[in-house]
């Protein structure tokens, strides 16, 4: 009998839970239809930003103010809330996979559906370093054997400042082709927006945390050598039972 297969998605979800755990993140879920101050306004992006036409976001007609979410992130401002109401203060470091979407047109490396990983940290004394260290953690755990290197390039998100690209560099054994050797952009990254923190109920003055955004499309293409998005999301058997 043909026994069933791991999509290459929950796999990847799956190993990002487990590492992220050893390191004291916990996992949140959210909502995939969210309002707009979850979406955009409590993450600092203002009503006219070109970000929400930049994000290229569904809106639905039948529920004036909701959106498809564009990004895990809203989950986040979820769970400071919720925490903060039942009067539990930060430190928090919380892990969240999911699905988001973005209203644009499909080709090889877009699909108006995919999957994004967002984490947080917030605490009393959180920089930089501890941003750099856990990625660094997270990228040498899942890419097994190889030696990792993490560098940082200015960027700019309305939720975060200062802003960074990350990208990664893998060395050694063993590696997928298309990783080897090379530097490679994995994901945005960077200091959670003062304005943010407030937004969710956490004091901006006594608190600071990093946070980091990354599609798990475009890493499983990356890892298993996968040519065309559209293959990932297609239902079609002869893809997946290669995992
Ligand atoms: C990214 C890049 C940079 C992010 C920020 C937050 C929150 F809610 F804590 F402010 N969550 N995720 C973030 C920061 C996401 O994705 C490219």
């Amino acid at each position: 009998m043909q026994r069933g297969h791991i999509h290459p998605i929950s796999s990847l979800i799956r190993e990002a839970n487990q590492i992220f755990g050893r390191m004291g993140f916990v996992f949140a879920e959210g909502p995939l239809l969210e309002d707009e101050w979850h979406n955009f306004d409590a993450l600092n992006v203002p009503k006219d930003h070109p970000a929400r036409d930049m994000q290229d976001t569904f809106f639905i007609k039948d529920e004036p103010g909701k959106v498809l979410r564009t990004h895990t992130s809203p989950v986040q401002i979820r769970f400071m809330e919720e925490q903060v109401k039942k009067g539990i203060l930060p430190p928090y470091r919380v892990i969240v996979p999911g699905k988001v979407f973005r209203n644009e047109a499909t080709d090889m490396t877009h699909e108006a559906e995919f999957f994004q990983i967002e984490g947080f940290a917030v605490g009393e004394d959180i920089t930089m370093a501890h941003l750099k260290g856990t990625l660094e953690r997270f990228f040498k755990e899942l890419f097994k054997g190889a030696s990792v290197e993490i560098r940082f390039r200015p960027s700019f998100f309305p939720f975060t400042e200062p802003s960074v690209e990350v990208d990664m560099r893998l060395v050694g054994e063993h590696i997928p082709e298309k990783l080897k050797d090379k530097w490679i952009e994995m994901m945005g990254a960077g200091m959670i927006h003062p304005n943010v923190l407030k937004n969710a109920g956490v004091d901006p003055e006594k608190y600071r945390g990093f946070a980091f955004g990354m599609g798990l499309d475009r890493l499983a293409m990356l890892r298993w050598g996968i040519d065309d998005v559209r293959l990932m999301h297609s239902a079609d058997l002869r893809f997946v039972n290669q995992f």
